[in-house]
């Protein structure tokens, strides 16, 4: 019996996975599970599955009240923009199902992210000594750090893509930590993984350099150059995807308090948020490396939309 909120076995499906308007059919065979990771088996252990697998799912890494008391403390920030229903519980992050006013929600976006209270969430000290065991050395978190919401019943998901792309300035060497902020059930839409793209996404990045060599310097680390996909993204087509490279979506119910470090090479894309409970995605990506390794400065500003990058 599959533990996932979406049935796996054929004929059975709990809900179909859309993304960009197409079907990730849980007949087709294109659809696995994530495997989790239990963070006591130690550093050494987690390296060698990152490397192996491009991706590692560490499950209740952090404190699940912690990430549940800053899911309550963002979305009692986006209430302001109507983003949850009034008197509702902030913590449980329920749509309001209204038309938002973009703009304002927007503005309470770039507030919290530049706060000191989410530097504190991604800087928490179970997770900064372990990136600094992990990259065997001091580790260096990008100041451009992402979090995204999602309503439910709308059609937004993230295309597929792997990360160095939006990275070219400095080293390969880096580490994207994508932690949902609450409990994120598969029919909310986290992300997805293309199992063994790792691999796949060093090909690409490799043709894309060879591509790329009568460029400018400047062009040539873009994620928008003329070699590139609108966007820098490598699909929005998640079926296809799986068939063309004969592989499969990984797909997970992650919890409050799980971490995945995936790899810049790792291919990944998330679904349309289908909650029944109407909950809404909240996540972050933030991106490390060895502080000694060469740093991407665009990337040395707080995250702004719209900033190209
Ligand atoms: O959360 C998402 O939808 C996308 C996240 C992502 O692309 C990443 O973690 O690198």
């Amino acid at each position: 019996m599959s533990s996932l909120a979406v049935d796996l076995r054929p004929g059975q499906p709990a809900v179909d996975l859309v993304a960009n308007g197409k079907i990730l059919s849980m007949a087709a065979n294109r659809l696995g599970e994530l495997v989790p990771t239990d963070p006591s088996i130690g550093v050494a252990a987690i390296r060698g599955l990152y490397r192996e697998n491009g991706y590692v799912w560490l499950k209740r890494f952090l404190d699940p009240d912690v990430v549940n008391g800053f899911r309550g403390w963002v979305f009692s920030h986006l209430a302001r923009g109507g983003l949850i229903p009034v008197g509702s519980d902030p913590i449980l992050g329920l749509s309001a199902g209204t038309v938002l006013d973009k703009g304002q929600v927007d503005r309470i976006l770039m507030s919290l992210v530049r706060s000191v209270a989410f530097e504190g969430f991604c800087a928490q000290p179970r997770l900064a000594q372990f990136m600094d065991e992990f990259l065997s050395g001091i580790s260096y978190l990008h100041k451009r750090k992402i979090m995204r919401f999602t309503q439910p019943n709308t059609t937004t998901a993230t295309p597929a893509h792997y990360d160095l792309v939006y990275l070219r300035g400095g080293t390969n060497r880096l580490v994207t930590a994508w932690i949902p902020i609450g409990d994120t059930s598969v029919d909310m839409g986290g992300l997805v993984y293309l199992e063994g793209s790792h691999a796949i996404g060093v090909r690409m990045e490799e043709e894309f350099s060879r591509n790329s060599l009568d460029l400018s310097a400047e062009e040539r680390i873009s994620a928008f150059n003329r070699n590139m996909t609108e966007g820098g993204w490598v699909s929005k087509d998640l079926p296809e995807m799986a068939e063309r490279f004969d592989t499969r979506w990984l797909i997970a119910d992650y919890e409050a308090g799980d971490v995945v470090l995936h790899s810049p090479y790792m291919i990944h894309a998330s679904t349309t948020n289908q909650s029944a409970s109407n909950r809404i995605r909240l996540s972050t990506d933030i991106r490390y490396q060895n502080v000694d390794d060469e740093i991407d400065a665009r990337w040395g500003n707080h995250w702004s939309l719209g900033d190209m990058l």
